[in-house]
């Protein structure tokens, strides 16, 4: 039965939520950050921002409910993903996870670029235990491509490695950090370089085995240890930017493919790849994807792909209302399949929450709004239709996966899991990508609608 399982206290009533885990150390009880603020999420893009009437705070909150510490980051932040990614990473390597954000050192400049820094903090203290200078990419570029910074993290060879990262449209830089925070790497790809541009999400992950994670920027994959790129997917014909990328593996024979929703740039609009980039499926010659997800919901945990294309003709951050078309396919095939159940397929994000390797479906909008079901439409629980998702995926180590919900007004945030979940024998890379992706899911998109949790 799908019930709270925790409840954490914010203390005060928020509009926008982050959260990632926080490990304090070998001996010492885990807690989870909450990013949050009375203010809703602002976007870079001139037509979706509004001026911030609140700040954005961080609060450590300990798994049995004790508020750590509390951090106003102050008026010089944009309460917004792109302005202030946020992510845990233990790059130092003593099993503490830092706490480490895009922060603003002149609280009367919120779009200063000179005062921009990356900051460390200590979570066993909430102090600021490092800053350096944010990197100054790009210049001269519209507010929704200066402002669009990430932070990313995984492993080459066990050795941590930290990313900084500039650019989603255009201009892409990114750097890579020593513990110790000595630059391992950096790459430029220029605007007028060929090949994909970033995506909003970047799964991590070990694709090809050999002990070094690539992460996946947009349909570029590049290496965790040097920076180099493995592939790019797609180089010649595609130079837009994907609002989906998700890995996934095919549960009948193991096989391993790259599901990517485009939101621009020629057909097709939606490519599925195999690991080593070549295309296995292509669909849809026009549109916006904005948002996709592969389910196991067919006969023998068959994958399921689904795409939803925005409708063109409304305004400015307008069009995200507009009525949109949805394409399922068979997530292997590419072949069009009926989805049967009845909601739309961008009003469910894929949980698997009983972890039998079978999905279920957590409603995000429409009849479905705030509804846990099963593959079949049966309905498992109602968690109201008032919650904010905040992220999904391996949250708790225990079987199945757990979705984290906030209700702004009750001024708490509540993961909910099946109590009775059972899982046998898991994918150790799975399992790793579930549990790591938790860590970024206070950067970039990773954390909405599942799109990196329904993966792998
Ligand atoms: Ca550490
Ligand atoms: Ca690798
Ligand atoms: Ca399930």
């Amino acid at each position: 039965m799908i019930r709270s399982l925790y409840t954490f206290e914010i203390g005060e009533e928020f509009a926008q939520m982050r959260s990632v885990p926080v490990a304090l150390g070998p001996g010492r009880e885990e807690a989870v950050l909450f990013i949050h603020s009375q203010h809703p999420n602002i976007d870079p893009w001139s037509e979706a921002f509004n001026y911030a009437r609140d700040t954005l705070k961080l609060s450590l909150v300990s798994m049995s409910g004790k508020l750590l510490w509390r951090r106003d980051l102050d008026w010089g932040v944009v309460p917004g993903i792109w302005y202030t990614p946020v992510i845990s990473f233990d790059l130092d390597g003593d099993g503490v996870d830092e706490i480490w954000y895009v922060g603003n050192t002149n609280p009367k400049l919120p779009l200063s670029i000179d005062y921009r820094v990356l900051e460390r903090i200590d979570p066993l203290t909430g102090e600021v235990t490092g800053q350096w200078p944010w990197p100054k990419y790009p210049r001269n570029e519209s507010m929704s491509h200066t402002y669009r910074y990430s932070l990313a993290a995984g492993y080459a060879h066990g050795q941590p490695v930290l990313i900084t990262a500039q650019g989603t449209y255009h201009d892409m830089h990114l750097q890579g950090y020593n513990p110790g925070m000595e630059k391992r790497w950096e790459v430029y790809i220029p605007a007028a370089e060929p090949g994909a541009r970033a995506s909003h999400v970047f799964p991590i992950l070990d694709m090809n085995g050999d002990g070094i994670d690539e992460i996946f920027w947009g349909e570029r994959i590049l290496s965790m240890d040097d920076g180099h790129e493995l592939f790019c997917c797609d180089r010649d014909n595609f130079h837009a930017h994907s609002d989906i990328v998700a890995p996934f593996i095919d549960p009948a024979d193991g096989r391993k493919y790259i599901y990517t929703c485009r939101e621009g740039g020629g057909a097709p609009r939606v490519v599925t790849y195999d690991f080593a980039g070549n295309i296995v499926w292509s669909a849809v010659e026009a549109g916006h994807i904005h948002k996709g997800w592969v389910a196991n919901i067919g006969e023998n945990r068959r994958r399921i792909a689904m795409a939803m294309s925005l409708a063109l003709g409304a305004s400015g951050s307008e069009c995200h209302k507009s009525t949109p078309i949805l394409y399922y396919f068979d997530a292997v095939t590419g072949e069009p399949v009926e989805f049967k159940l009845p909601f739309q397929g961008c009003h469910l994000m894929p949980i698997d929450f009983t972890g039998d390797g079978y999905h279920e479906f957590y409603g995000t909008g429409g009849d479905a709004l705030g509804k846990c079901y099963d593959r079949h439409g049966n309905l498992l629980a109602d968690l109201g239709a008032s919650a904010q998702q905040v992220r999904s995926g391996k949250i708790l180590p225990r079987p199945g996966q757990q979705i984290m919900l906030g209700y702004g007004k009750e001024k708490v945030v509540r993961i909910w899991g099946d109590d009775a979940a059972a899982e046998t024998a898991p994918d150790p890379l799975c399992e790793r990508y579930h549990t790591f992706m938790q860590h970024l899911m206070g950067s970039g998109y990773n954390h909405i609608n599942s799109v990196q949790s329904c993966g792998m």
